[in-house]
This record gives structure tokens, C-alpha cells and sequence, in this order.
């Protein structure tokens, strides 16, 4: 993250610099509809890009998984952007979805990791994450920095549209350049997520819930879960468990709730609450503040205070931890699981 914000932000005023995509600004700024278009752990980054731009820029975005965008005849368009988010900057399904939208006549923009790879290069403009080379198969460091870039992008976009003020963009800027000491916090004592993989690497399924920032990032968790230590594992909107996920929870079934939002927090504890009705094993990622959450969860993992938006780059860090030690428990190779490959090129 740290690459990531460096010479883009300045918190002295306000202000974000974006080489890659200064020229095309105007355009985004007076898009009709921004699509973004991703798979796997990329399109996790892109519903929380979804809920930032529609937050701090109130620009409505749809979230396309890029697998299956050329299938539905898409309505898109001149004056349309999609945003292309790819770690590998490869992944054919994401090359097949943004030649399609440039087909159409739509702009193309690049969130990319790789330099030069092929998503950057047939992209209209693009940012680059600079999150380094990704060691193992699974995106990591890629989701973080992914955000990061988005999170930039909507805070551009909110003050080019007067959504939110330079004052705000100037508060937002801090707290995000402080992100990458909050994420050093969470990795520099993992005891009590070690405790709980110990535990748990032999449930044959686990439930994340997640409520506004924590949806994407409860997905992500199940995903890396699925990715790397082979258990089954769903991500819900923690509003959803009642819509039938309910009917699964028992006194087997870890439940991992991710309560770093605020202004979702009373309805977490009553969701917490319905877990712990059915006894189901809660294990909570919630702020040091949050009492109420650590007093109801039979485990809590504790992460640093920051502002909701910023919440899932923080909050999905214990989750990366749990999957990663919980793989190792069970002796997978977690730098390169079976079946997944590193770009999926068909
Ligand atoms: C997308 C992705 C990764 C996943 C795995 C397979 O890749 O689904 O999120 O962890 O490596 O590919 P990308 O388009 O972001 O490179």
C-alpha cells in the first residue's frame, strides 16, 4: 500500500495525482455509467469499489464479473467507462470483457498490477497498483492495493464532481496515508488468529458475514479460505443469513463475522446474537472499541480504529492470516494450491 500511495497523495492539500488516468479525468467525471469488470479476488476490490464510488463521488457503478459479461448482450457504450481490474493484468475473461465495452465504444481503464501486461497495454489508460510481484497463486497484497488505487480514484472523482469537500478529501488522505502503520499492527501480532486456525483447520465448512465495506471483504475471506486450505467456505451480506444460510448454522460451524463497520454496528451485534442463538462458533474481526462485539463473539480478532471506507483494507487482513495459517495446519501448499493457476489465460 505504501507503493501504492507513493507521489500520488498529498495530505498537506488534499489533493491525488494519478499519471495514468490526469488526461482522461474528464471523461470519467462525465461518464454515464461506470462498469467494472474483474474476477475472483479482483472483483471483490471492485464491489468495494462499487460502494466507494457511489459514496464519496455518488457515481453509480455496476460490478460485472468479467467471466460472464460478453454472454448477456451488455448495454454499454459511448460514454461509458469500465474500469478492468486485474492483477495479473492476463486473465482472459477480463481481456475478453474490456474488448467487448472498447468494441462498443466505450473507454477502457486499466487497474493492473503487472507492467506491461496485456490487460495494461489494451486498456485506454490505466493505473498501476505497484503492489510487486505476487509470490503464490492467491491475490494478497493485490486485493489491499487494488482498493487503495479505487479509493484514490473516488476521492479524485469526489472532489472533481464537488461531492465531497477538499476539506474531506484532505481528512480522507490522512487517515489512508496511516493505513499501511494500522496494517504493520495486524501483522505484528497474530497470536490470537494463530489460536483460532488451531482450532478450526478441520471444519469442513465455515460462514464470513459482512455488513457494507465487510460484504466484499467477508467474499474475499471465504474465497481465500476456498483458495488455499480447500474448505468449503461462504461470504454472505450478514442481512442475507436469514434468507437461508441460517439453516446451516450449528454448534459445528465457525462463523466469522467482520463487524469493522460503524454505521452497520448494531446490526451485526443482533446478527451475532442470531448466531449465538443457534450456537454457532462466532469469531469476530472488530475494532478495539467495540466492546459489545468482543463481549457476545467466543473469539475476537482485534484490529486498529479507521474510518469505515477504509475498513476492508485493514479487516481483511486476519482473514488472509486465518486462511494462511489454517492451510499450513493442514500441510497445503499455499503458494501454489492444486488446480489454480497464477493468470487464467482461457
Ligand atoms: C483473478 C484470479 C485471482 C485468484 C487466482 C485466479 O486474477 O481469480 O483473483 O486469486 O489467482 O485468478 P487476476 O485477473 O486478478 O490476475
Amino acid at each position: 500500500i505504501s507503493d501504492c500511495l507513493r507521489g500520488r497523495i498529498n495530505s498537506e492539500d488534499g489533493t491525488i495525482t494519478l499519471g495514468g488516468i490526469e488526461d482522461v479525468m474528464d471523461k470519467l467525471v462525465n461518464a454515464k455509467r461506470v462498469v467494472i469488470a474483474a474476477c475472483g479476488t479482483s472483483w471483490h476490490s471492485g464491489l468495494v469499489g462499487e460502494y466507494l464510488f457511489e459514496y464519496l463521488a455518488k457515481v453509480p457503478v455496476e460490478v460485472e464479473y468479467a467471466s460472464e459479461f460478453r454472454y448477456k448482450e451488455p448495454l454499454i457504450g459511448e460514454g461509458d467507462v469500465m474500469i478492468a481490474i486485474s492483477q495479473s493484468g492476463e486473465t482472459a475473461d477480463t481481456l475478453a470483457a474490456l474488448r467487448e465495452a472498447k468494441a462498443r465504444g466505450a473507454l477502457v481503464l486499466g487497474v493492473v498490477n503487472v507492467v506491461g501486461s496485456t490487460i495494461a497495454r489494451e486498456t485506454d489508460a490505466g493505473v498501476y497498483i505497484h503492489a510487486g510481484p505476487e509470490i503464490g497463486v492467491a491475490s494478497t497484497k493485490a486485493f489491499t492495493a487494488q482498493v487503495t488505487v479505487l479509493t484514490m480514484m473516488a476521492i479524485k472523482l469526489g472532489l472533481e464532481k464537488g461531492t465531497i469537500t477538499k476539506t474531506r478529501a484532505t481528512e480522507l488522505i490522512t487517515e489512508l496515508s496511516r493505513i499501511p502503520a494500522k496494517i504493520e499492527e495486524v501483522l505484528e501480532d497474530t497470536t490470537e488468529i494463530q489460536r483460532i486456525s488451531n482450532l478450526f483447520s478441520y471444519a469442513p465448512n465455515f460462514l464470513y458475514l459482512g455488513r457494507s465495506y465487510s460484504f466484499p471483504v467477508a467474499l474475499e475471506g471465504a474465497l481465500k479460505l476456498k483458495e488455499i486450505s480447500y474448505i468449503h467456505a461462504e461470504g454472505y451480506p450478514a442481512a442475507e443469513m436469514k434468507h437461508g444460510p441460517i439453516a446451516l448454522i450449528d454448534e459445528m460451524m465457525p462463523v466469522v463475522v467482520i463487524a469493522a463497520t460503524h454505521h452497520t454496528n448494531d446490526k451485526m451485534i443482533s446478527n451475532i446474537e442470531e448466531v449465538r442463538a443457534r450456537k454457532g462458533r462466532i469469531i469476530a474481526i472488530s475494532t478495539s472499541e467495540n466492546t459489545e462485539v468482543a463481549d457476545l463473539a467466543e473469539f475476537t480478532t482485534i484490529i486498529p480504529e479507521t474510518m469505515d471506507v477504509f475498513s476492508p483494507l485493514v479487516s481483511v487482513i486476519p482473514l488472509q492470516l486465518l486462511s494462511y495459517y489454517i492451510a499450513v495446519n493442514r500441510g497445503c501448499n499455499v503458494d501454489q494450491p492444486r488446480n489454480l493457476a497464477k493468470s487464467v489465460t482461457v
